[in-house]
């Protein structure tokens, strides 16, 4: 299944904001708590050197597209309702929509970096964004644990597998879910754990769920990022402008200007004196920051947290394209240690189900299942 990427946080910190710069998507955005109510499922992309120069002038993306050499490699994106404290008491929303969003592989949280909005996403002033990060690990650990607990009496006496499985659906696997235990060197068959070990277990089980914090409207004032990171030394922050990104690529988009999603500069082409004046500001922030950290913030989660590698499969291995000659037409992210069966599992089930060979095809080296896949593979499978 497709990597999916979750977009969580306290209502207003402009959750559907980054959702819609990265995807395009049209969300709705409003600046009151509560504006998204059902999840909004889109695309977004991580970029890497495009290995098309080695065969081809271009390639011919189905699944995304490519520029200046850049490969835009999609992964599913979802945003839901904001989250408050206490909304596993049933406060706000509650936690209805966190059965969709556990079901993402990872999280981005979204905070309120300029201080302007409370953890229920309320006007104040100078609201320190680090309670954001403090709060919403407790409501997710909640939510986990509560899933433990009404299970309990079905999973008590039981073994590991048997208890993984009431988080089927939430992407933690039987082996995740053991070596959790054994970190905690809890016991992994006749499970008889006390709430204390249940509690540290749900905790261990979160905590393998990879997460980075935008650190959002720094526009607006970045003046907590560094109080921030030096609270949280070993969390992953990373300052952005959602608002900036989603100007830039509806500008783009418009053919105002040309911007590549994540560069430090765009070109203006075609706008107007609003426009440009408008434009300046977001310049000046660029030169200032470097990035507005939407996509830089996609792709820490995604390269640096989990690692992932990107891999081409081909169906002709001399132009490296599938039986119509769009070159390279799909990208793949996948875990580390990834084989070259996982890989045929992503493109079609039925292609791993006849696996029989798999060839490398820039040294034409022919790969066993088990092969291990490296980062910008371009692979041919064969299958019956
Ligand atoms: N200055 C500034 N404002 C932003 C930024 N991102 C979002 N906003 C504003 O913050 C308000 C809330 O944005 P949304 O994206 O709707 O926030 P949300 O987290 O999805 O909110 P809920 O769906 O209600 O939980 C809107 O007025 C946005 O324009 C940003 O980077 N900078
Ligand atoms: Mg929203």
């Amino acid at each position: 299944m497709a990597l999916t990427v979750g977009v969580v946080g306290k209502p207003n910190a402009g959750k559907s904001t980054f959702f819609s710069a990265l995807t395009m998507a049209e969300a709705k955005i409003a600046a009151f708590p509560f504006t998204t109510l059902e999840p909004n499922i889109g695309v977004g992309y991580v970029r890497k050197k495009c290995p098309h120069p080695e065969v081809a002038p271009a390639c011919s993306p189905r699944d995304s597209f490519c520029r200046n050499g850049i490969r835009f490699v999609p992964v599913k994106m979802m945003d839901v309702a904001g989250l408050v404290p206490d909304a596993h008491k049933g406060r706000g929303l509650g936690f209805q929509f966190l059965d969709d969003l556990m079901a993402a592989d990872a999280f981005i949280q979204v905070v309120d970096a300029s201080g302007a909005t409370d953890l229920e996403g309320k006007p104040a002033t100078n609201h320190d964004p680090a309670e954001e990060i403090v709060f919403l690990r407790e409501e997710l650990f909640h939510w986990l644990f509560q899933i433990l607990e009404k299970n309990w009496k079905k999973v008590r006496h039981r073994n590991i597998s048997e208890l993984s499985e009431v988080f089927s659906g939430l992407k933690i696997t039987e082996s995740k879910a053991e070596s959790c235990a054994r970190k905690l060197n809890l016991p992994t068959e006749r499970i008889d754990w006390n709430e204390e070990q249940r509690f540290a277990f749900a905790k261990e089980l979160l905590n393998t769920r990879p997460i980075v914090i935008a650190a959002n409207k720094c526009d607006e004032n970045p003046g907590f990022v560094d109080k921030m990171k030096q609270r949280f030394p070993d969390i992953t922050i990373v300052p952005c402008s959602a608002l900036y990104e989603l100007a830039l690529k509806r500008a783009d988009k418009a053919g105002a200007i040309d911007y590549l999603p994540g560069s430090s500069s765009f070109e203006i082409k075609n706008a107007n004196p609003p426009q440009k004046e408008a434009l300046a500001k977001i310049s000046a922030y660029l030169q200032k920051h470097g990035n507005t950290g939407v996509q830089q913030a996609i792709e820490t989660l995604i390269f640096e947290k989990m690692n992932r590698i990107v891999a081409f499969p081909v169906e002709d291995e001399a132009k490296w394209s599938d039986r119509k000659g769009n070159v390279l037409p799909n990208s793949f992210l996948l875990a580390p240690g990834s084989t070259a069966l996982d890989l045929a599992e992503q493109v079609h089930t039925d292609l791993a189900k006849g696996f029989i060979s798999a060839l490398d095809a820039r040294t034409k080296r022919r790969l066993g299942k088990e092969h291990q896949l490296k980062d910008c593979d371009v692979i041919k499978i064969f299958s019956k």
